[in-house]
């Protein structure tokens, strides 16, 4: 059967790049973007695009329909930090898009479903390092809980209606083609943004803070990635670990020193510190690597000097 894809929040952070991406793979005419709202020029004008809301089922399955889609890659969601300021909008958000795609692909009007956990399943109770597949998951952020849940019905529904969902437990992801959204992590972003600027950066969270991180060109290829294995090889149909690297604000700002020596951070903790408190510091993502030959490319100061050419144009 042809493949025909639909990005809904394509407008997003990593919505936008796959839209990129897929479409130099399949050609513009096979990939339809959409997003609550139009995108930048460049979106725009590179193929279909249609303004939708991934909440309303009858608009969603309408666009399913009229572009005989075979492929979903739900992207929409409300990120952490926004997400605690306003809950119940974000939990809606991220539970009824999914709802709408499952119930598509179990009515048989989609094949195939992509749609992003996080490592912000993980809470405070989880182990911190190395942290496993399968462990003691209690998140405590909305954003978390939307996730652990999504997981559970992606399951669910692969179990008991033989969806085909796939997911993967995205880590922070850093890139430069989109400026920081409402992540807790999109602090790795800003950073490259002030340091051109004003080479120095107020963090929002501790020099000591580690994360588990990725930069995008790895974060789309396991996308897709994932999305491309033979089903048989899918054996895990919560979400997947998935890892590059981790690290925190000083060590960032020491890559970033290698190019602009006299950046300087300084560190005035917010809201977002317990937040980033609550995940993991490192990722055992040997399960992706195992069932269906996940691995990364970038570590930090391949990303920090890819980040940097790209955007040093900008503040030139
Ligand atoms: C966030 N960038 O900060 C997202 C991500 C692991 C964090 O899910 O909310």
């Amino acid at each position: 059967m042809k493949k025909r894809i639909l990005i809904i929040g394509a407008c997003g952070q990593i919505g936008t790049e796959l839209t990129n991406f897929l479409r130099e793979k399949h050609g513009s005419h096979k990939v339809i973007a959409s997003d609550i709202r139009e995108g930048d020029d460049e979106l725009m004008e590179s193929g279909p695009f249609e303004v939708l809301d991934a909440m309303d089922y009858d608009a969603v399955q309408d666009v399913v329909i009229n572009y005989e889609i075979t492929d979903v890659y739900l992207m929409a969601a409300m990120l952490s930090a926004t997400a605690e300021k306003f809950p119940m909008k974000a939990w809606n958000l991220n539970m009824d898009s999914l709802f709408n795609i499952l119930n598509l692909a179990k009515e048989g009007k989609v094949n195939k479903v992509f749609w992003p956990s996080s490592i912000a399943v993980f809470g405070a109770t989880t182990p911190k390092q190395d942290t496993p597949q399968r462990t003691v998951m209690e998140p405590s952020t909305v954003y978390g809980i939307s996730k652990q849940t999504g997981e559970r019905w992606c399951e669910y529904y692969n179990k008991r209606f033989g969806v085909d969902v796939r997911s993967i437990r995205y880590p922070g992801i850093v890139s430069y083609k989109t400026l920081p959204g409402g992540g807790t992590t999109d602090y790795a972003i800003d950073i490259f943004h002030k340091a051109l600027k004003h080479q120095n950066y107020i963090c929002f969270l501790n020099a000591e803070t580690t994360l588990p991180m990725m930069y995008m060109e790895d974060a789309i290829r396991a996308t897709v990635g994932i999305m491309e294995a033979d089903e048989a090889d899918i054996k895990i149909r919560s979400s997947y670990n998935l890892a590059a690297m981790s690290f925190n604000p000083e060590e960032i700002s020491e890559s970033i020193k290698k190019h602009i020596p006299n950046f300087e951070i300084s560190y005035q903790p917010d809201f977002r510190q317990d937040i980033a408190d609550s995940w993991p510091s490192s990722i055992n993502d040997s399960a992706a690597r195992d069932d269906w030959g996940w691995q990364h490319r970038y570590a930090l100061d391949e990303m920090t000097e890819e980040m940097l050419e790209n955007l040093k144009g900008e503040y030139a």
